[in-house]
């Protein structure tokens, strides 16, 4: 049974699905999960996409925005036959309680391209060498037999860009290119994604990335960089739902930096972490480590305390593990 035929066992004809997404989704994930959406409406089916934000401006031109309802974080959800989370390495990312039903509950179905990955679901289908959960996702919808349509096309499109840094990252492939080509026969609206993710910037980025990099540090041997920001830093200059993408690349990019460290203090002594690493370091396991998870050279964790002392931790324990890579590769 393909993994199509094995998602749609669960619904009756014309029946509810949820499809869920992770706390602050990003293009993969909101890309994926609104390609599902349409797909499974094209096959007769009635998603609904719970948020419990609005959707981050970046991708507020995506098509099937007519499929996400506002929910409240912690809500209970509404009845269905199935939930469908999509780019969701575990349950905490899920901002809500999963429906009870008197008979059983509804079945999970956990669609995901994160190493990290707890398998939380009925049915797990997890892929760490997808370079995104678009790339994934493609396939599901190609197993349908529906033709995809150009909506369609084109979020997929969008969730493998996002994920692949407009294939730039080590997770780009062969396999990335040729659904990428395939999307765009099928007719993903390049000028609409041209638009919007490239010549579209908020200026709030801009302002992130300057103050980013005016607190820059580097370790002695400048193998690690890292920023931080207080949460009086970016709460008065409105950069808490900012996107920190773009300077962590810029961070990577430094010449002989293996590391690159945000730590973004989001709410009193909460401290959300983001590491990419260059080619080295796998930050999935230390960002493992700290609770987080994520993929080998783009990780993240959210750590309790006060912003120096987790500085030094993580820090300290980074270096630790790039010195380990650094003996045993005997140089
Ligand atoms: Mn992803």
């Amino acid at each position: 049974m393909s993994h199509w035929q094995k998602m749609i066992s669960y619904l009756r004809k014309n029946g509810e699905l949820i499809i869920l997404v992770h706390e602050k989704p990003d293009g993969d994930c909101l890309g994926s999960a609104l390609a599902l959406g349409l797909h499974l409406q094209a096959a007769g089916y009635r998603p609904t996409l719970f948020l419990p934000e609005p959707v981050p401006l970046t991708y507020d031109f995506l098509p099937g925005q007519e499929l996400i309802k506002a929910l409240e974080k912690g809500e209970q959800l509404p009845e269905a036959q199935l939930i469908v989370a999509v780019d969701c390495a575990d349950q905490s990312r899920i901002l809500y309680s999963f429906p009870e039903q008197a008979s059983a509950q509804t079945p999970v179905f956990n669609i995901d391209h994160h190493c990290s990955n707890t398998l939380f679901g009925d049915c797990n289908i997890v892929d760490p060498n997808a370079a995104a959960t678009g790339e994934m996702i493609f396939h599901l919808l190609k197993e349908s037999g529906i033709p995809i349509s150009p909506a369609v096309a084109t979020c997929l499109y969008v969730a493998i860009i996002a994920d692949t840094g407009s294939f730039t990252y080590s997770n780009t492939s062969a396999e990335t290119f040729h659904i990428a080509a395939e999307l765009l026969e099928l007719g993903s609206d390049m000028n609409l994604i041209r638009h919007n993710l490239y010549d579209r910037r908020p200026v709030l980025e801009l302002i992130n990335i300057k103050l980013t990099l005016s607190k820059l540090q580097f370790t002695e041997d400048h193998r690690v960089v890292w920023s931080a920001l207080s949460h009086e830093e970016l709460a008065s200059h409105n950069l808490l739902h900012t996107d920190t993408d773009s300077v962590l690349n810029l961070m990577r990019s430094v010449e002989g930096v293996e590391a690159a460290i945000i730590f973004r203090e989001l709410e009193p002594g909460v401290i959300k972490i983001s590491f990419r690493s260059q080619n080295q370091l796998d930050v999935n396991c230390i960002a493992c480590e700290f609770g987080g998870g994520g993929h080998a050279r783009a990780a993240g964790c959210t750590l309790n305390g006060d912003l120096s002392t987790t500085i030094a931790r993580v820090i300290n324990r980074t270096q630790e593990q790039l010195q380990k890579i650094l003996t045993k590769g005997g140089d």
